[in-house]
């Protein structure tokens, strides 16, 4: 269960994929995505990100991340199985792409942020799916310094859904892990919905 957070709509469900369905999917995925580690340009000076990313999905779906846009990779066997999970649990969910993160150990993290950049739309919904070694999702809201930050142990197999006003009023982040404790590999997916040029003018 996810706790109860005032101004979002946040749905946590561990075991959304089966141990050994986890696994396979975790070495697929590991495999062959296209996986590239990024950099972002601060001050006039680049900084290589700490983690690998990798964008796959329909022809179209442009995105901006990590300071520049790109174009996505196709869809591998992998994440379209992983796809048309997530629509037979909502049906009413759709996904033209997929952001992937590769976080080879505690080192790689992702800063605080808000998954609202206007090519996803009003209120976008994301569905995140996690794979490989649990790691420690946090979120902030935005504007309530009266409201504890939350945190949510995203564990292999599970689906964390995110939608209605949660980007709007809230960041999340996925902080370092350093230490005698510190994490293996993990992998994780953002399914988004991406307004392409084509719908943007089909209203
Ligand atoms: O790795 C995670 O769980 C978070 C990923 C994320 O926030 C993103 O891709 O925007
Ligand atoms: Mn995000």
């Amino acid at each position: 269960m996810a706790p109860y957070l005032p101004d979002a709509s946040i749905f946590y469900l561990p075991g959304f994929l089966d141990p050994n369905c986890e696994r396979r999917l975790c070495q697929e995925l590991h495999d062959q995505l296209a996986w590239h580690q990024g950099s972002v340009t601060v001050f006039g000076k680049e900084h290589r990100i700490p983690r690998l990313e990798a964008w796959h999905g329909d022809p179209g779906a442009r995105y901006q991340y990590s300071g520049s846009e790109h174009s996505p990779q196709s869809w591998t066997p992998a994440l379209e199985e992983i796809r048309d999970r997530l629509i037979q649990f909502r049906d009413d969910l759709q996904f033209n792409s997929v952001l992937g993160n590769l976080y080879r150990d505690g080192n790689d993290a992702m800063g605080w942020h808000s998954d609202d950049e206007p090519e996803l739309g009003e209120e976008p919904c994301i569905a995140s799916v996690s794979l490989g070694s649990t790691r420690d999702f946090r979120l902030r809201h935005r504007k309530r310094k009266d409201i504890d930050p939350v945190t949510i142990q995203l564990e292999p197999g599970s689906l964390l859904i995110m939608e209605g006003p949660t980007q709007k009023y809230w960041q999340h982040s996925l902080p370092r892990r350093r230490g005698k404790n510190s994490p293996g590999e993990r992998i994780n997916l953002t399914f988004r919905n991406v307004l392409t040029a084509s719908s943007q003018s089909s209203g």
